[in-house]
């Protein structure tokens, strides 16, 4: 069903109730010339992630492709990345649901999913741990950011958010272990959801020095060990730090590196 988007935020609207990738659209607005638009969509039938995985974006959930022109360098690209993080993360809380972020671009729920409708008081389930004492985080959201322009400005950035919204976790990858709203809280009002996250990012782009203090706040991955696995290798150790403009510090326990991008799984 289409959703009417009257958003309040310095960015046009372009809606799709269905559309291969918002992503895509936003990538083709920006080859046109245009700036500040917010590309979504109910259902992708195309939609991507890192490293051209697929992205499943089902009826109901908030697909969203913000477009922007920033006057930085593409090597703080990551900032954007971050601040899309923070703004989910901002508006999940809002709406009751525990959420945190998961270096570099995951909002992650923590614990057993038992549902708003089936958890029942004799369910003792510790934050963070699943009933089997492993670490269960379940991803709610995530964020592609995509560029293009000169080394020491770009021309144009895309940043793209799947949030599962209000959508079936049937159809969703199981293996995934995917998180949504509905099943988190009931189902949220997409509207005011998308709006909360606009503006979170708008006011997050225009104040870059907070992004990282912020993104520190709601960090997951701080404190875990972790193995991160990066085109120059993998990396297991302590997660110490994140440093501007959003690399992941690991302390191996003889250096400390610093990654600056990566899929990055929680050990412990
Ligand atoms: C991401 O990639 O997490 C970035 C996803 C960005 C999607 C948005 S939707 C709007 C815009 N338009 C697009 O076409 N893309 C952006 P990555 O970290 O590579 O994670 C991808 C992996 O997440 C997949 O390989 C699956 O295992 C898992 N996955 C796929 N769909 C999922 C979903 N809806 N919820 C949770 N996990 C999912």
């Amino acid at each position: 069903a289409a959703v009417e988007y009257g958003l309040e935020a310095p960015f046009d609207v372009e809606f799709h109730d269905s559309i291969p990738s918002t992503n895509a659209r936003a990538r083709d607005l920006a080859g046109e010339g245009a700036a500040d638009v917010a590309v979504l969509a109910d259902e992708q039938t195309g939609g991507r992630g890192r490293l051209d995985r697929e992205w499943s974006s089902p009826s109901g959930g908030i697909w969203l492709s913000l477009l922007v022109r920033p006057d930085v360098p593409a090597t703080h690209a990551p900032t954007f990345t971050l601040a899309a993080a923070v703004a989910v993360t901002r508006a999940a809380r809002e709406a009751g649901v525990d959420a945190g972020i998961k270096w570099p671009n995951d909002v992650v729920v923590s614990g057993a999913n038992d549902g708003p409708s089936e958890r029942s008081s004799d369910d003792v389930v510790v934050p963070g741990e699943g009933r089997e004492g492993g670490a269960v985080e379940r991803k709610l959201a995530g964020i592609l950011t995509e560029m293009e322009g000169e080394a020491d400005r770009v021309s144009w950035v895309v940043v793209g958010m799947g949030i599962n919204a209000n959508v079936d976790p049937e159809e969703l990858p199981s293996e995934a272990r995917p998180a949504t709203l509905s099943g988190e809280v009931g189902a949220v009002d997409r509207r005011l959801f998308t709006q909360r996250v606009v503006e979170e990012f708008d006011e997050l782009r225009s104040e870059p020095e907070s992004v990282v203090p912020a993104w520190r706040e709601y960090a997951t991955t701080l404190g875990r060990r972790v193995r991160v696995d990066t085109s120059a290798g993998e990396v297991v150790g302590e997660a110490v730090d994140i440093e501007f403009p959003g690399a992941l510090v690991v302390d191996t326990g003889d250096e400390r590196v610093t990654v600056t991008a990566g899929d990055c799984e929680h050990l412990r």
